[in-house]
């Protein structure tokens, strides 16, 4: 595959539908999109208000969650970093789940133990993910290799930020593709920072996705914020590792519209007039645009949707407010299968002295 910015085969300003797409399958691409964005705004707002503690949103990438999910089966492992939670709402998780890990209760799938927006959900075949830039690629590249050598049709499909590209995992993990050619979809969201620093100050080469070349991994790059672009060349490459032809690499080419995380400030980094340009290529603002030209939205549909995906994201991340911490004994489950003396000790010891340690006094407590 040459390295080439890959186009949807007719214009999407076209009249006509794109290849292969039946409107209820753009309007689902679409409803999903708006599900990220909104759930996003919402944690932005929870975050300021002082109700969750760290939120990281993917505003300006939710055409790449959206595409990748649908041109995979349900069934294909996603190993994601910290900004592609969006996957797990397309792919059915609900708001309140993803809450509950921010709030880090009781329902949370790892039980508080992680950081927040560390989601992990083995329902959806989502990889929990780490902190550690680069360190999951290794991990999706493996879990391919294993496939390939069980014969089975899964399909990995692993993320990784422009600035991640530098990281040593990112070469182990070409290295290992390129040679064992295991089916593994490896994508480089260029969002253009890795906080502060600019792609510019992160890279020499013309372009990211060619790195790839160089460990004989077929690469190529598509507007990130082309939803049907994204969809398409991730079907493509999907189709083929699961016919046993090997690793692709996908440089998506976007732009973090928000900052990098709650704790980041953009304006110190970045100017008003680069995030208003980039805002006139919203991939959401811009997908709808092409519903309208297709005839299939039209903007009091386009306000219901928004009215009924917000109300139901307030409802359901104010129900994941609702749920209590996990309770201290459960520190020790799900580690060992059956608990070692020593633990089993100190838990007990823990536990009969929980009264000492009162629930509102908690954070004066060295726990
Ligand atoms: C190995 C490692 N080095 C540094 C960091 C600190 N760090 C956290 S996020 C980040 C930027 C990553 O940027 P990029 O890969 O472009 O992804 P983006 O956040 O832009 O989506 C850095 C350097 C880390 N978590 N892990």
């Amino acid at each position: 595959m040459t390295p080439t910015m890959s186009k949807p085969k007719k214009s999407n300003d076209s009249k006509s539908l794109p290849e292969g797409f039946t409107p209820e399958q753009l309007l689902k691409l679409y409803r999903n999109m708006v599900t990220i964005r909104a759930f996003d705004q919402r944690q932005l707002n929870l975050q300021r208000s002082g109700r969750i503690g760290f939120c990281v949103v993917s505003t300006g990438e939710e055409a790449v969650q959206a595409a990748v999910t649908a041109a995979l089966n349900d069934t294909d492992w996603l190993f994601p970093y910290y900004r592609q939670h969006g996957m797990l709402l397309c792919r059915g998780a609900s708001v309140e789940s993803l809450a509950n890990q921010l709030y880090g209760n009781d329902q949370d799938h790892a039980m508080a133990r992680q950081m927040p927006v560390h989601y992990t959900d083995k329902e959806k075949h989502f990889v929990s993910l780490s902190s550690v830039i680069g360190t999951h690629l290794i991990h999706a590249v493996g879990a391919a290799m294993a496939a390939q050598y069980k014969g089975d049709d899964t399909v990995m499909a692993t993320f990784i930020g422009d600035g991640g590209t530098s990281s040593n995992d990112f070469h182990s993990a070409l290295t290992f593709a390129g040679v064992y050619k295991p089916p593994v979809v490896m994508y480089i969201i260029n969002n253009k920072y890795a906080i502060s620093h600019p792609v510019s100050e992160q890279c020499g080469a013309e372009s990211l996705h060619i790195k790839g070349e160089g460990y004989g991994v077929p690469s190529v790059k598509v507007d990130g914020n082309d939803v049907i672009a994204v969809y398409e060349a991730s079907k493509n490459a999907a189709d083929k590792a699961r016919r046993g032809e090997g690793p692709t690499l996908i440089e998506c080419e976007t732009y973090r519209m928000g900052a990098h995380s709650s704790s980041d400030d953009p304006t110190r980094y970045r100017s008003q007039d680069e995030m208003d340009e980039a805002a006139k290529k919203d991939p959401v603002t811009r997908f709808a645009n092409q519903l309208k030209n297709w005839g299939l939205l039209d903007d009091v549909a386009d306000k219901t949707l928004w009215d009924e995906i917000e109300t139901m994201v307030v409802d359901q991340t104010n129900e994941a407010e609702k749920h209590g911490e996990p309770a201290w004994e459960t520190l020790f489950d799900d580690v060992y299968a059956k608990v070692p003396e020593s633990l089993a000790r100190q838990r007990d010891e823990l536990m009969a002295r929980e009264s000492d340690f009162p629930r509102e006094n908690e954070g004066e407590f060295p726990l």
